[in-house]
C-alpha cells in the first residue's frame, strides 16, 4: 500500500514532511521518485491525463489536490474509485481572505479609484456604510461558510444561497430555484462560491444581472464557466453591474486580447483566490486514508451523480 502525492512539484517537499511525521507508516512517494504504479492505492492529483485507474490498476481513492473536482471526467475515473475533494482549513482561510478583498474593492469603489490614479483623478467620493449593504453568497460549501463571519466582522448584511437550505445566524438564507429571485433581489454584491456542474454552468448570465440591484458588484470565485463573459461585458458596459472582481476564467491563462485586462471596472487576478495549503492538505488526506483503511465512510466524497 502507497500514497502518491501527484500534484504542484513545488510543495511535494512539504506533503512529504507532514507524512514522514505524522504516518510514518504510508510509504510517500511522489511523481518524480520512482515507484512501482502497481503498488498506489492512494493519490492526490489536480489535472489527470488519460484514464487513472489504467496507469494505478489498483487504486483505492482519488483525491483532488483542490476543493473543485470539475477537471476530472468520467474518461479519468472508472465509477467504482471514490473521489475526494479537498477540505482543510488554509484553504477556507485564504478563500476567507480573498472574498472580503474583492468585496472591499467593490464597496468601497476601490476599482474606480484604480482608475482615478491611472489618470491623474482626485475624486473622492461618499461613504455607503458597511450595514447599508448586503453581500450574497453563492454555494454555502466549505469555502461559502468560511467567508460569511470575516464579512459579518466587517459590518456587511448577509444572504446566502444553497441548493440544500441552510440556517446560518445573521445570515438571510435562501435555496433551491425557487428562492434564487427572491435571493438575488437582495444582493448588492454577489459572490459565486458554487461547484461547476451541468447544472450551475453558465449561471452567471444575463438574466441574473437582470435580477440584482442597478449597479451591483460580482466576484467571481467558482469557475470560469460560471460565467457568461460577454453577458457581463454588456452588463459593466451598461452600468447594469458597477464591477467585478474576477478570478476565474473560461480560459486560463486570459488570452492576452481579452477585454477583461483593461475594462475600468473589472479587477482580475489569476486564479489565486486561495490554495490547499500542505500541511493541512495532508492531514486532510492522512485521515481520510486511516478512515478508510479502518472500513469508515471517507469524509467529503464527492458525490459523481451530482458532479461535487
Ligand atoms: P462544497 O462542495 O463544500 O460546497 C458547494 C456548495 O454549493 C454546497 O453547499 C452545495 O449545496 C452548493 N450547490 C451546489 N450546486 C448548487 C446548485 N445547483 N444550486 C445551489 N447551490 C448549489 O465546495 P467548496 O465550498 O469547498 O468549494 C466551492 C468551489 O469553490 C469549488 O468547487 C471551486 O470551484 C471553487 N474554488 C475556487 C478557488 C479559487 O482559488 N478561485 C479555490 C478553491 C475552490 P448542498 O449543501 O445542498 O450540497
Ligand atoms: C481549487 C482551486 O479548486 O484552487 O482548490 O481552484
Amino acid at each position: 500500500m502507497a500514497f502518491l502525492y501527484h500534484a504542484d512539484p513545488s510543495r511535494a517537499h512539504r506533503w512529504r514532511e507532514v507524512f514522514a511525521a505524522e504516518a510514518p507508516d504510508i510509504p510517500f512517494f511522489s511523481a518524480g521518485d520512482r515507484h512501482d504504479p502497481a503498488a498506489i492505492r492512494y493519490l492526490v492529483i489536480w489535472e489527470a491525463e488519460g484514464n487513472l485507474a489504467e496507469r494505478y490498476p489498483d487504486l483505492e481513492v482519488v483525491f483532488s489536490a483542490g476543493a473543485g473536482t470539475d477537471q476530472f471526467t468520467p474518461a479519468h475515473l472508472p465509477p467504482e474509485v471514490p473521489l475526494v475533494r479537498m477540505v482543510e482549513p488554509g484553504l477556507a482561510a485564504g478563500m476567507a481572505e480573498y472574498v472580503c478583498a474583492g468585496v472591499l474593492l467593490l464597496h468601497r469603489d476601490l476599482i474606480g479609484y484604480i482608475a482615478d490614479q491611472r489618470n491623474g483623478r482626485w475624486n473622492p467620493r461618499p461613504i455607503v456604510p458597511a450595514e447599508q449593504r448586503c453581500v450574497g453568497v453563492m454555494g454555502l460549501g466549505a469555502l461559502g461558510m468560511a467567508v460569511l463571519a470575516p464579512l459579518k466582522a466587517l459590518g456587511f448584511r448577509l444572504a446566502g444561497w444553497n441548493r440544500s437550505s441552510r440556517s446560518i445566524e445573521g445570515v438571510e438564507t435562501y435555496a433551491g430555484a425557487q428562492e434564487r429571485d427572491a435571493f438575488l433581489a437582495r444582493c448588492d454584491i454577489l459572490v459565486c462560491l458554487l461547484p461547476l456542474t451541468p447544472e450551475t454552468r453558465g449561471c452567471l448570465n444575463a438574466d441574473l444581472f437582470a435580477r440584482l440591484p442597478e449597479g451591483a458588484g460580482i466576484v467571481n470565485v467558482g469557475r470560469g464557466g460560471h460565467l457568461v463573459e460577454a453577458d457581463l461585458l454588456a452588463a459593466l458596459d451598461r452600468g447594469r453591474i458597477g464591477g467585478a472582481v474576477l478570478d476565474v476564467f473560461a480560459q486560463e491563462p486570459l488570452p492576452q486580447e481579452h477585454r477583461f485586462w483593461h475594462h475600468p471596472r473589472v479587477f482580475l487576478t489569476p486564479h489565486m483566490a486561495s490554495m490547499t495549503q500542505p500541511e493541512g492538505g495532508a492531514r486532510a488526506v492522512i485521515a481520510n486514508i486511516r478512515r478508510h483503511r479502518a472500513g469508515e465512510p471517507l469524509l467529503n466524497r464527492v458525490d459523481r451523480s451530482r458532479g461535487y
